[in-house]
């Protein structure tokens, strides 16, 4: 059995890194939407019915064992509808409010995401569920999504861009959280911008480690085979070396498009 990773670009592959670290035999199937990319700019019922489409119909065709929609876009609107059609566990990626909260000393924190999701009630109910005493800056931009798509295909990362995005955190807060799969892509180059005196987190490890516990859970076999993993896209992709030497290097074997 499988571990479908879902997302609308490469960025969950940021996620796809988290999982093969600590479960480094677990066969995956990686799916992509890039006929809709980007997410962010979707309405939310279209968004719904794209992802619930695209990966029930997933789920009908391979043998998958779990799910994990690999997108903070998506997650903090899709999941209880992708769980009311599947009968398998679903596991979203949403932002790491409560970890960041937890962390910050200065009580001052940020969100970086896609505007969708820095708009999302499932957002704002996360601070004030678990960072009620903080303040939070938020951020949506679409442009570091597209250029950590841009990066994976090896297309250098405009770091003026990205200082200027940054700007409503630097030397303001202590720790931010990456909510989009994208951004960890990005994160050595966020880092540098913000410095050593603000932390930089993301959901991936712990979603990794949901992912373990839930395969034990259900009594999972792992797929043991040399060539590991599948891709699959919504429309063809055009041939992209830099892309597809990344994809190899990752252990995908088999590209379909
Ligand atoms: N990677 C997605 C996320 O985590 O929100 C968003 C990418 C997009 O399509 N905007």
């Amino acid at each position: 059995k499988s571990v479908l990773i879902f997302d609308s670009g490469v960025g969950g592959l940021s996620v796809f890194k988290e999982v093969a670290q600590v479960l480094p035999e677990q066969h995956v199937v990686y799916a992509f939407d890039n006929e809709a990319f980007p997410y962010g700019e979707l309405a939310d019922d279209v968004l719904v019915q794209r992802v619930c489409g695209m990966v029930s119909a997933i789920c009908d065709e391979h043998d998958i064992a779990l799910v994990i929609i690999a997108c903070n876009t998506a997650s903090t609107l899709v999941l209880p509808h992708l769980r009311s059609l599947l009968s398998i566990p679903v596991v979203g990626v949403v932002p790491a409010i409560k970890p960041a909260a937890m962390l910050s000393k200065s009580k001052c924190i940020g969100l970086l995401a896609t505007p969708a999701t820095v708009r999302r009630s499932y957002t704002h109910q996360l601070v004030k569920e678990f960072a009620p005493d903080c303040q939070v800056e938020m951020v949506g931009s679409t442009e570091l999504v597209q250029m950590g798509e841009g990066k994976l295909r090896g297309t250098p990362v405009d770091k003026q861009l990205l200082k200027q995005v940054l700007a409503p955190f630097i030397n303001k807060t202590d720790c931010i959280v990456l909510g989009c799969t994208h951004f960890p892509l990005l994160k050595e180059e966020i880092e540098d911008i913000l410095g050593e005196q603000c932390l930089v987190i993301d959901s991936g490890s712990a979603i990794a480690n949901r992912v373990a516990t839930l395969l034990k859970e259900e009594d999972q076999k792992t797929s043991l085979s040399k060539a590991k993993h599948f891709v699959f896209s919504s429309a063809p992709v055009k041939e992209e070396e830099a892309l597809n030497q990344e994809l190899v290097k990752l252990g995908f074997a088999t590209i379909n498009r």
